[in-house]
């Protein structure tokens, strides 16, 4: 084989190097309930998933009358931290408020 070419193993091997890990995303679902107040739930859409405040507003809404509604799609990690931070904020508040989230 002449000196410049690559055999299938150095050539396999190059190509796993060159792979990237594109992360799995996640969709965060704010869940209806009964007393939490419509105020809180759009300050939360405000200050953990950084919707203005119409977004927070008509997304608090959605909500209300269908039962669920996104949030924001993130990598698992940082979806599992905004899940913590509502649940520890509403807690604070003595709301029960919850969220869920589904992979992709
Ligand atoms: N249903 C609540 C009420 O009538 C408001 C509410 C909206 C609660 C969205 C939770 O995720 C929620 N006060």
């Amino acid at each position: 084989m002449d000196k410049f070419e690559l055999n299938i193993d150095e050539a396999i091997e190059i190509r796993e190097r060159q792979k990237v890990n594109v992360p799995s995303l996640y969709k965060v679902f704010l869940l209806n309930d009964d007393y939490t107040t419509m105020d809180f739930v759009t300050r939360i859409l405000e200050e953990i998933f950084h919707k203005n405040p119409v977004e927070a507003t008509q997304i608090m809404l959605h909500v209300h009358k269908n039962g669920k509604g996104l949030a924001g799609i993130f990598t698992r990690e940082i979806a599992e931290t905004k899940i913590a931070s509502v649940e520890d904020l509403s807690n604070q508040h003595g709301f029960p408020l919850k969220c869920t989230m589904e992979k992709e």
